[in-house]
């Protein structure tokens, strides 16, 4: 055995050096997405959040700019990102904060992803490129008043009459549904589920804000009503013909927020080191306590597992072996983590922790949804429960 120099020093923002596990380009790409969030997020954010508006206006050109718009997709003015690069850049814009990776999963993983992967040529055409740029916004409609976990209740029908579709119903909890130019909304009908291209505008569409939301408020929800809307036999997704299309944009989205809740995770324990280092009681600061040391300490394990287990899953997924099982176990590890290091951190901010000039009761609201959207903690437990025990217990 030789002796070898002497391990680098630890870093308290990256523990286990998990940025050694990043290529030069993941780690280029992820210090551009840091920076603009750092720019062009963080300071207006808490603003946002407490107005509860966002100006996505601005900010989906921006993002559009930044690259990161379905940067996953191949063709279409999309980047052709890896996967794992693109789980790199939600943790850094959830950092920021969930409504914003919300604002960026929805349009490139459940909207233009839904395009791109069961639409015609035409659709692909006509929106796709458009939306890598951040001009048109994208909405995806799944959930409905009465089917929320599970989607396949859903009642909004959709009906032949001629050539056309005559789409009725009502879709509720829909991220960016009032800015969208484009809707993907799913509809039940005698062949079973389909989607449909709902352009803005089309008589009969319209959408209405939900408002006193104590969480995701950077972030616009709203309901979309369907009346009786007609649209022609090109607005179906031709390639989706079952239950299946939906889940298949919702595995995209999942894999984002794998990655997301750590960057949401990560934001509360730095603020919590920080503060925990500056704030004196008795003498000292709090962080020469062994109760706040603890609370560190388990706050940094939490980060970096979550790291490491986002990490794996977007290398797994890089090479073609990821399970929609695979997705949920992520999801339900990763948010569950986040929550925790998110309510320990607001303790060690005392009373400061209930402000918004920190930004760590921001993220643990915003989580609330994020542990509830995308299929709740419940259903991803249920769902691994299925693959490990080969008994599905929904019904
Ligand atoms: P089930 O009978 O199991 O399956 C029906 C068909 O779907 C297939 N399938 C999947 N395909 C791809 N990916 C998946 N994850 C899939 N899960 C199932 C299945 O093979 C079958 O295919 P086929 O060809 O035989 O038709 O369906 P089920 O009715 O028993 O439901 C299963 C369950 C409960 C897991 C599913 O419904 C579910 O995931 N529920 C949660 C709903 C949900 O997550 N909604 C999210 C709405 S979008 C949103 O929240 C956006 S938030 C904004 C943001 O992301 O920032
Ligand atoms: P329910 O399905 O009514 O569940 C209520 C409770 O029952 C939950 O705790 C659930 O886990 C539990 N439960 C349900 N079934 C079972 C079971 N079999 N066994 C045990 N427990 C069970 N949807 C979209 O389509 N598009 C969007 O863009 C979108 N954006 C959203 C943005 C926000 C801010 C929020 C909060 C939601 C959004 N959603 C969106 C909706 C979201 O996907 C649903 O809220 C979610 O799927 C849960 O549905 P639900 O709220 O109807 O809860």
């Amino acid at each position: 055995m030789t002796v070898s120099a002497a391990p680098p020093a630890i870093r308290p923002k990256d523990f286990l050096g998990i940025d050694q596990l990043l290529s030069d380009e993941e780690r280029d790409m992820r210090d551009s997405v840091r920076a603009f969030v750092a720019g062009e997020i963080l300071p207006g954010v808490g603003d946002w959040f407490e107005a509860g508006e966002v100006p996505v206006a601005e900010l989906a050109p921006a993002l559009g700019r930044l690259g990161v718009l379905g940067m996953h997709l191949t063709g279409y003015g999309c980047a052709g990102a890896s996967a794992t690069a693109y789980g790199l850049a939600c943790l850094e814009l959830e950092a920021g904060d969930s409504g914003v990776r919300s604002l960026v999963s929805v349009q490139g993983s459940l909207a233009m992803y839904a395009i791109w992967r069961w639409g015609s040529e035409e659709h692909k055409q006509q929106w796709l490129p458009r939306m890598a740029a951040g001009e048109a916004i994208g909405c995806f409609g799944l959930t409905e008043p009465d089917a929320g976990s599970d989607p396949g209740a859903m009642r909004t029908r959709a009906r032949r009459d001629g050539e056309d579709w005559v789409l009725h119903g009502q879709k509720m909890w829909i991220t960016n549904g009032s800015v969208s130019d484009v809707a993907v909304v799913w509809a039940a009908t005698d062949e079973g589920i389909r989607g449909f291209v709902v352009p803005r505008g089309t008589p009969g569409f319209s959408t209405q804000d939900i408002h006193k939301k104590l969480s995701l408020r950077a972030s616009v929800t709203s309901e979309l009503l369907l009346d009786d809307v007609r649209l022609p036999a090109s607005a179906m997704l031709p390639e989706a013909t079952s239950l299946r299309g939906p889940l298949s944009c919702l595995n995209e989205a999942r894999f984002g927020i794998v990655f997301g809740a750590v960057g949401a995770a990560r934001a509360c324990f730095e603020a919590a080191l920080a503060y925990a280092g500056d704030r004196m009681a008795f003498g000292k600061p709090i962080a020469g306590t062994q109760l706040q040391q603890a609370k560190l300490a388990k706050m940094a394990l939490q980060v970096n597992q979550a790291t490491l287990l986002a990490l794996h899953l977007g290398r797994m997924k890089d090479q073609g072996l990821l399970r929609p099982e695979h997705v949920s176990m992520g999801k339900l590890a990763n948010v569950d983590a986040a929550l925790e290091v998110c309510r320990e951190a607001r303790q060690v901010l005392g009373a400061n922790g209930i402000t918004l000039e920190y930004p760590v009761i921001r993220h643990m609201n915003n989580l609330e949804s994020v542990v509830t959207y995308e299929g709740t903690a419940d259903v991803h437990a249920l769902v691994v429960g299925g693959a490990l025990t080969g008994i599905q217990a929904f019904r």
